[in-house]
């Protein structure tokens, strides 16, 4: 079977977004499901490096029986544009099927005729079935016995099949097949390391955020990749720096552990850059030198808040001292910290200059102020549902408020976009004692920073520029509702379940 798979560009290139300039991964997810079909013929389109018009050529030039895409909710109507451009070329003898976050949280989005099937949670297995199904000229509207879909029937209703069990040991899994993505220098990097590669280590999370869908994506259980696994396909890398993209990769101090032994045993001579809990770090500081002694040059924490009222209200189960205690850490390490912090539609003028001098105080080398947004799918969404101000997908990216603000929206966004400078001194606090301690990696990051100050300089002209955010916001979100404040906070609304953390 001739497959196509698509990973969709963000919906304007050039607007704000992370892909910009900050951090552009390889379409993992789609190299997943390739290796899946090896005895099929796949190809992986990835939009955000392509021009507009490379879908159609491929489309008319492969002819695929099967195009498949992902999608993050800020994906939503692009991906349905590939599937849209799939159907409208190759009309109906094209199968085509969207996975991902926000077809599994949200699937009545897709429930349209230029989509088949929609792929609910862990894709590996599902997408084999179906195309081995397919393959055998099984009907395409008949697809009953193939767990973990909602699909289109004979009579164009939408059905969904039974749940799709996720608890296949990682490691048995293949190795995605990278060979199928097209890698040119500088498509895949994060921030100024680049070429990068990413590999998923683990799947789920054993926190619960109130505000991320990780954990009941993957049904509240975590999954580990083991360490000599994980070293088997870093052999097979030639990227020196890989991206771990696991949502809390700091966690099981075991495998982490073994981790370190297995790259020291093998050798293997790369830098690692990851997302972990600032908790962890406060608690593991021997761990984290020796993971930094392994490669680990970078690591992505939301340290959410200056206060600890706002972490225990986001269920975030830490403190800002953990937070300062992390940040310390990581300076004396000469780890570079990413820092995810969130501003509230209820911050006042203070409430911003706060965070800002908290971020400074800190010392994150690379700080990423982001707007509390309620995704689908999170307790968060379901909490505050009524007094969301759109449901256009584009504006769930985190840098729109898609709630009412206290402050009047035009002085909110010019509050938002002072962070660039305004966390400038931090930048210069966190910067300066990695490339201290590794001035190696800074040696080799060269032509990315010459790539990057590029980039940076044509993305900051959009974020510092407070009329960016409105411009993006009309004929989306209704202007009368912009002059509503914002509503009291919903403290009791506040959920607190117990943490079942793994034993590591
Ligand atoms: C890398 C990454 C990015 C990359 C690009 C992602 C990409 N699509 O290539 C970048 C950095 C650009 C990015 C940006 C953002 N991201 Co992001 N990102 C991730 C991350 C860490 C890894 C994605 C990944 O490759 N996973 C590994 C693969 C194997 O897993 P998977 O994608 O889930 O795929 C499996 C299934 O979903 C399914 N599947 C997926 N696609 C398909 C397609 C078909 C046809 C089938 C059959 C099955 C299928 O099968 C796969 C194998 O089991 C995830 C967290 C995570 N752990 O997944 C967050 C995540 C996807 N991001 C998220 C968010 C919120 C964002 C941002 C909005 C905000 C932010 N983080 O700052 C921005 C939006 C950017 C924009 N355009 O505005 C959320 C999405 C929530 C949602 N409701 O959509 C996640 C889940 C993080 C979280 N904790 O909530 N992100
Ligand atoms: S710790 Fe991170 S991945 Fe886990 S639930 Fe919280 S935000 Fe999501």
């Amino acid at each position: 079977m001739r497959i196509l798979l698509v990973q969709p560009a963000p919906f304007e290139p050039g607007r704000l977004g992370l892909e910009n300039v900050i951090w552009m991964s390889e379409p993992v997810a789609l190299a997943q499901l390739a290796a899946m079909v090896p005895e099929h013929e796949v190809r992986i389109l990835d939009m955000r490096l392509e021009p507009d018009l490379e879908l159609n050529r491929v489309l008319l030039e492969f002819e695929p029986e099967l195009v498949g895409t992902t999608s993050m909710t800020t994906d939503c109507y692009q991906a349905k544009a590939i599937l849209e451009a799939a159907k409208g070329t190759l009309g109906e003898g094209c199968f085509t099927i969207v996975g991902g976050h926000h077809p599994t949280l949200m699937p009545e989005a897709f429930e349209q005729t230029c989509v088949d099937a929609i792929c609910l949670g862990e894709g590996e297995e599902t997408f084999a079935e179906l195309v081995a199904h397919l393959a055998a000229g099984h009907p395409p509207r008949s697809l009953q016995a193939i767990a973990g879909l909602r699909f289109r029937n004979e009579s164009s209703s939408w059905v969904t099949t039974s749940k799709r069990d996720q608890n296949r040991d990682l490691d048995s899994f293949p190795a995605p097949a990278r060979h199928l993505i097209r890698r040119r220098p500088g498509d895949y990097f994060f921030m100024t390391a680049g070429p990068m590669a990413s590999l998923s280590t683990s799947r789920g999370c054993s926190f619960d955020c109130n505000f991320c869908a990780i954990w009941e994506f993957y049904e509240r259980k975590t999954r580990f990749l083991s360490a000599n696994a994980i070293c088997d396909r870093l052999e097979r890398i030639e990227e020196k720096v890989v991206f771990f993209l696991d949502d809390n990769f700091l966690t099981n101090r075991r495998r982490l552990e073994q981790l370190c032994d297995e790259i020291e045993r093998r050798k293997i001579r790369k830098y690692y850059a990851t997302q972990g809990r600032t908790d962890f770090i406060a608690d593991n500081p021997e761990l984290m030198k020796r993971l930094r002694d392994a490669g680990l040059i970078m690591v992505l924490s939301g340290f959410e808040s200056n206060e600890d009222d706002a972490l225990a209200e986001l269920l975030k189960r830490s403190t800002v001292e953990k937070n300062r205690r992390a940040a310390q850490i990581m300076q004396q390490l000469g780890i570079i910290s990413t820092g995810i912090f969130m501003v509230r539609q209820d911050f006042d003028e203070a409430d911003f200059d706060r965070l800002y001098a908290h971020i400074n105080d800190l010392g994150i080398a690379i700080p990423l102020v982001s707007i509390l947004t309620p995704l689908p799918g999170t307790q968060l969404y379901r909490q505050r549902q009524a007094e969301l101000l759109t449901d256009d997908a584009r504006l769930f990216d985190l840098l729109h408020s898609v709630l009412p603000t206290k402050l009047p929206r035009q002085r909110f966004y010019e509050k938002f976009a002072e962070q660039r400078d305004a966390v400038w001194p931090s930048v210069r606090k966190g910067t300066f004692p990695a490339i201290f301690h590794r001035p190696a990696f800074f040696m080799q990051t060269f032509f990315g920073i010459v790539r990057w100050l590029r980039k940076r300089a044509a993305y900051f002209r959009i974020v510092r520029d407070p009329q960016s955010h409105l411009r993006d916001e009309l004929g989306k979100i209704d202007v009368d509702a912009r002059l509503h404040p914002a509503p009291p906070a919903v403290a009791d609304a506040r959920r607190r379940l117990p943490v079942v953390r793994e034993t590591a």
